[in-house]
């Protein structure tokens, strides 16, 4: 058992009320602008800026601080086309066989379908993994804790860094996705969880009208 280590709580900034208001209200202006965008262009980005976007995705809190997670990241033009390949068939399956009518109505207003140009137009794709399972040093498996809440939680990060980056992404999910674990050679106790395609949009770049809901309806005080 290792023994609890302790330190004082390091870099903790206190902030006035007004300047705790006036960072909220900022944050919250920057994150209203944040859309799910599909039209990507094939501008190349810095690998360094995706790589801050992980470490931040990184400090998520998270089940015992096992960090159940892994990226791999894609600009390989061959495995991005492997990877669209596999979701296409996916997609096609889905939106002809598996959606209930029900869900397909919901979807009418995105304006999706089977195909997705995207993964090979976009610069990268990451894929996110859920490990079940750590391996220690001598590989054995250990379980982990609360792990879609966690890499859930890290994902959110993700796309909030890439976000305030000035960039643009996408959360795609073909399901099932276990085509990821055989192209992307991941094992079989990692589940991929979330595949974030991501670049810039395109100069003509169309998101449908949508709205979020307001205070009232998603929170309660009491
Ligand atoms: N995975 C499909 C369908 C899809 C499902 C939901 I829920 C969305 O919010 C968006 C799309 C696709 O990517 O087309």
């Amino acid at each position: 058992m290792t023994r609890p280590n302790f330190i004082p709580l390091p870099d903790y900034r206190e902030y006035s009320v007004a300047d705790m208001q006036q960072r909220v209200a900022e944050f919250y202006a920057l994150m209203k602008r944040r859309r799910t965008v599909r039209d990507f262009s094939d501008r190349p980005v810095p690998r360094d800026i995706i790589e801050q976007a992980i470490l931040t995705a990184g400090t998520a809190p998270n089940g015992a601080n096992m960090q159940p997670w892994h990226f791999v990241v894609v600009s390989d033009p061959d495995i991005k086309r492997q990877i669209r390949e596999g979701a296409e068939a996916e997609e096609r399956l889905f939106y002809e066989k598996r959606a209930s009518q029900a869900w397909l109505e919901a979807l009418a207003p995105l304006g999706t379908d089977a195909n997705k140009p995207f993964l090979e137009t976009a610069p990268y794709l990451i894929a996110i993994f859920a490990q079940n399972y750590s391996l220690t040093a001598d590989g054995k498996r250990v379980k982990n804790y609360y792990v879609s809440e966690s890499v859930g939680i890290a994902a959110g990060l993700l796309i909030t860094a890439i976000h305030k980056a000035g960039l643009v992404s996408l959360t795609h999910t073909p399901s099932p996705m276990t085509f990821l674990n055989k192209i992307l050679n991941r094992p079989a106790y990692e589940r991929p969880y979330l595949l974030l395609v991501v670049g810039y949009p395109t100069e003509n770049a169309k998101v449908p009208v949508i709205d979020k809901k307001p205070l009232d309806d998603i929170a309660t005080f009491m």
